[in-house]
């Protein structure tokens, strides 16, 4: 290894402002100036990566390892086990940390000129720090083969002491409109898991489509998952496909919550079988954009055996805690049969071991402190569930619907809650959406993205970015740093990190260089 005093400071001087942040972290020190250039830390190709033991940290590492040698002319070694922080290095280590207390994802950053050292009190922490670590490299970090130019790799001199304001920083993704395959979806936890994004909720069955294979009803796949809007081809997850979607997820430290949308937006499943219908007669398929026509037949015993067969199935197959009820939009549906359906249909779910999620609506039921009512459009209504003990995600339409357009002129995207510029994502306070509301029953917030008029992933990229990185940050980063000049500069430097990664963002002029 080269010697302390072979080393230029002046030219190993990295300022951290060029390195930025997005999410900002909670806590960023920087050594005093006479310092600064000694403590940049540089990897070299004789640098090692070192973890604590244990499969997690030591795979965390490795990617680590493996991001860089894609980007990089010369290669580092595979990461290595060690029980303590020694040589020259970088360490990805679980240790305790008293600053970090119940902080599960928490994690702190130490870079110096010999050491640059990630801790942490549980795997997801490194694995947050990991997505730190990336952006306080060079950008041409994310580049998939190996840059030619001699790139200095090197981090600034730091301390960052860093964990998230919300428990719950979400996604969802309508695979039910149109269906976007295992590739597409792998690829949008990439996307959102770099922003440190924890979980990603799929909107998995709805009018168009039923996109989730269920062995003991197999023409739900077969007839309901056929066609999608404007009538294309379709499609749907395999029990093996979802459980490689799952597990691809959880190495992301993402949580996948599936939602089973019900009794409203139903005609998939209603179509597949007659008799789950109250007059026995099938409707046929539906590829229009209209909401609120369907619903599962409330006073039909076969009605809750398919339902318990449909969540004891995804249960199975889902380590997360919660399934998502859906329950939106059930106008076809009187607020009694609602609540008598919904009633039934919750301690099903308790039955096979998850928690009840579902969007507002599903206030009027019996909710508990265990139920998340995930707020969209009433706010009252988030409200009652937040009186009876429910915790809330938010995802009010006008600031978090990534299926808004941008602005009229946008290529795709619907109207009805928009359309939400960039600036107006971002500009809000997710303290005063709803009133009355204790700030611990709030969780976090939650991003969705409903597909009608998003038929391929680039059209997926195209609404989500640069939208969901605003959330996503207020998601984790401390209320008072959160600041539109600050973020909007920030995005702006990090437009060639998308562009490496072939992000299909919308490029708003207000922004970036187009
Ligand atoms: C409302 S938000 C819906 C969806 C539509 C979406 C389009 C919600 C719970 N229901 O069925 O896809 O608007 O923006």
């Amino acid at each position: 290894c080269a010697p302390e005093k072979e080393l230029e400071p002046e030219i190993l001087h990295v300022d951290v402002s060029e390195r930025v942040l997005i999410p900002l972290t909670q806590k960023l020190t920087l050594p005093d100036t006479s310092k600064l250039g000694k403590q940049t830390f540089v990897i070299r190709e004789n640098t090692r990566v070192y973890a604590s033991s244990g499969n997690e940290p030591l795979a965390i590492a490795q990617r680590f390892v493996n991001q860089f040698n894609k980007a990089s002319i010369f290669k580092i070694e595979n990461a290595i086990i060690t029980a303590e922080i020694g040589e020259e290095g970088v360490y990805f280590m679980i240790d305790s940390i008293p600053e970090l207390m119940y902080k599960k994802e928490g994690y702190t950053i130490q870079s110096a000129n010999r050491r640059l050292v990630i801790k942490a009190i549980h795997p997801s922490g490194l694995y947050r720090g990991l997505q730190t670590i990336k952006q306080l490299l060079p950008s041409q970090i994310e580049s998939k083969e190996s840059v030619s130019d001699s790139i200095n790799w090197a981090v600034p001199g730091l301390t960052i002491i860093d964990y998230p304001e919300y428990e719950y920083r979400g996604a969802m993704l309508d695979v039910a409109r149109h269906f976007f395959s295992v590739e597409d979806v792998k690829r949008y936890i990439d996307l959102i898991a770099q922003y440190k994004l924890n979980t990603l909720h799929l909107h998995l069955t709805d009018d168009q489509g039923w996109r989730i294979e269920i062995k003991s009803w197999p023409k739900l796949t077969t007839i309901g998952g056929k066609t999608a809007v404007g009538g294309g081809k379709g499609g749907f997850y395999t029990q093996e496909d979802y459980k490689e979607i799952v597990e691809y997820a959880t190495q992301n430290y993402i949580a996948i919550i599936p939602e089973i949308d019900m009794p409203g937006h139903s005609n998939a499943a209603l179509v597949s079988y007659a008799e789950l219908n109250c007059n026995g007669i099938s409707p046929v398929m539906y590829t229009g954009m209209r909401v609120g026509f369907s619903s599962f037949c409330v006073d039909k015993e076969l009605t809750y055996k398919f339902i318990d067969d449909v969540i004891r199935e995804l249960a199975a197959m889902t380590p997360g805690e919660y399934i998502h009820l859906g329950g939106d939009e059930s106008q076809a549906t009187s607020d009694a049969d609602y609540v008598k359906f919904l009633n039934r249909v919750a301690p099903i779910v308790a039955k096979y071991n998850k928690k009840v999620m579902g969007w507002e609506d599903i206030s009027i039921m019996d909710v508990n402190e265990e139920t998340i009512v995930q707020h969209w459009t009433a706010a009252n209504k988030a409200e009652l569930g937040v009186s009876k003990g429910a915790k809330v995600v938010l995802s009010p339409a006008p600031k978090t619907y990534l299926d808004m357009k941008y602005n009229d002129t946008t290529r795709i995207g619907l109207r009805w809650a928009g359309p939400t510029a960039v600036d107006s994502a971002y500009l809000w306070n997710p303290k005063s959406i709803l009133k009355d509301v204790p700030h611990e029953a709030i969780l976090g917030i939650e991003s969705p993205l409903w597909s009608e008029t998003a038929v391929t992933i680039d059209d997926v990229e195209y609404l989500a970015f640069p939208r969901i990185i605003g959330h996503a940050e207020m998601g984790w980063s401390a209320p008072a740093s959160l600041k539109w000049e600050s973020y909007k500069n920030r995005l702006k430097q990090h437009q060639s990190r998308m562009d490496l990664q072939g992000i299909n963002y919308y490029k708003s002029p207000k922004i970036f260089l187009t």
